[in-house]
């Protein structure tokens, strides 16, 4: 009878068990994932090189993860960082705390023609931070808040371009955007002329970095989740037509910037270490790991090494320059490069890299 009896309390228990965690899948998981495709990469893109290993730490210890950098016609270096400053480095090598904002969620940022930068906040929307204080240029589209603004470009005739991440996802939620893989993402403009803001494109792979082509005639957006840039078509012939600028990226992309020979960089993130990938062939399993957040730093790998690309205008990578275990840099955001060196941020530095190119 007591071996009956036990027999029971342990299936009981079980089943409960196996009842929680059903329960626990089918309505408490934050996330609803869709399967993950990883690109095909070709080998010789995966060698690596360590150059990134070589940069030098600007202002080391002063800079709270800083994601973006601009530099001004004047050569002033802007970057924001996770303190709420918008901190920038003179000609003379000194840093200033130019201006403060309460936020830890400033993103992408540009110089203005207007004087200034202008700034992704994911709360806020979009600010142009002048001598003079911020204003919040864009804060709704179609009556809905603007959260998760993530990288911008000003066009020369005063458009102001940039990317939501995610609609439905925090930006210290990015991850479970990653795990749950659906096109929560949006390319904005903001019109100064009427003051109004208007979705271009929806449906986006978390929309991250933003450039525009040297004569403007193109915008592209990069998808981070889908490892590829889109281009967007400017003129009037082909405007608002959309076509892929480069796909099978050897990483996520981030920021994107137009180099001084028409070049584009772009920072690449090490989504999924290849130990995990198949993690994301799993909808269970992403729901189940989606709902012990702690678990989900093991699962992407952007903190375990650095990578970006130098891509020609014709959508093919010409360089890759890494840091394949870290040592120096990890999870670099943005590359830009200003009079023959490259400036990199980071969401993982307290400086900003610098590389002679
Ligand atoms: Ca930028
Ligand atoms: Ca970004």
């Amino acid at each position: 009878m007591d071996f009956i009896s036990g027999f029971t309390t342990i299936s009981s228990f079980l089943i409960a068990c196996i009842l929680a965690i059903g329960l626990q899948l089918s309505f408490f998981s934050p996330i609803s994932p869709d399967m993950l495709e990883f690109p095909a990469i070709s080998s010789s893109l995966v060698l690596s090189n360590s150059k990134l290993q070589d940069a030098e730490k600007l202002g080391e210890g002063l800079l709270v993860k800083p994601e973006d950098v601009t530099i001004d016609e004047m050569g002033v270096l802007y970057t924001a960082t996770r303190d709420g400053w918008i901190k920038r480095l003179h000609k003379n090598g000194s840093w200033e705390n130019w201006q403060w904002i309460n936020s830890d969620q400033l993103l992408g940022i540009t110089t203005a023609a207007a004087g200034g930068i202008i700034v992704c906040d994911c709360e806020k929307g979009l600010l142009w931070f002048t001598e003079d204080g911020v204003t919040n240029l864009a804060s709704h589209v179609n009556g809905v808040k603007i959260r998760f603004a993530d990288d911008v470009i000003e066009a020369s005739d005063g458009s102001v371009y940039f990317s939501v991440a995610s609609t439905k996802f925090g930006f210290h939620d990015w991850y479970l955007d990653l795990m749950e893989a659906k096109p929560h993402g949006q390319l904005l403009r903001y019109d100064p002329a009427l003051n109004e803001t208007s979705v271009l494109l929806g449906d986006l792979y978390f929309a991250n970095g933003v450039a525009l082509s040297p004569n403007q005639d193109y915008l592209i957006v990069c998808e981070t989740w889908k490892f590829r840039c889109l281009k967007y078509w400017l003129t009037e012939e082909k405007r608002g037509v959309k076509e892929v600028f480069i796909d099978n990226l050897p990483g996520g992309p981030d920021n994107i910037n137009l180099a001084p020979d028409g070049t584009f960089w772009i920072a690449l993130l090490e989504l999924v270490p290849s130990r995990l990938q198949y993690l994301h062939g799993s909808k269970l399993l992403k729901k189940l790991l989606a709902t012990f957040p702690r678990s989900m730093i093991q699962v992407h790998g952007v903190y375990e090494k650095a990578m970006v690309a130098n891509v020609g205008s014709d959508g093919k990578i010409i360089k890759i320059l890494d840091d394949p275990t870290g040592k120096t840099m990890s999870f670099v955001t943005s590359a830009l490069e200003f009079e023959g060196h490259l400036y990199l941020g980071s969401l993982n530095s307290d400086f900003i890299g610098k590389l002679p190119l």
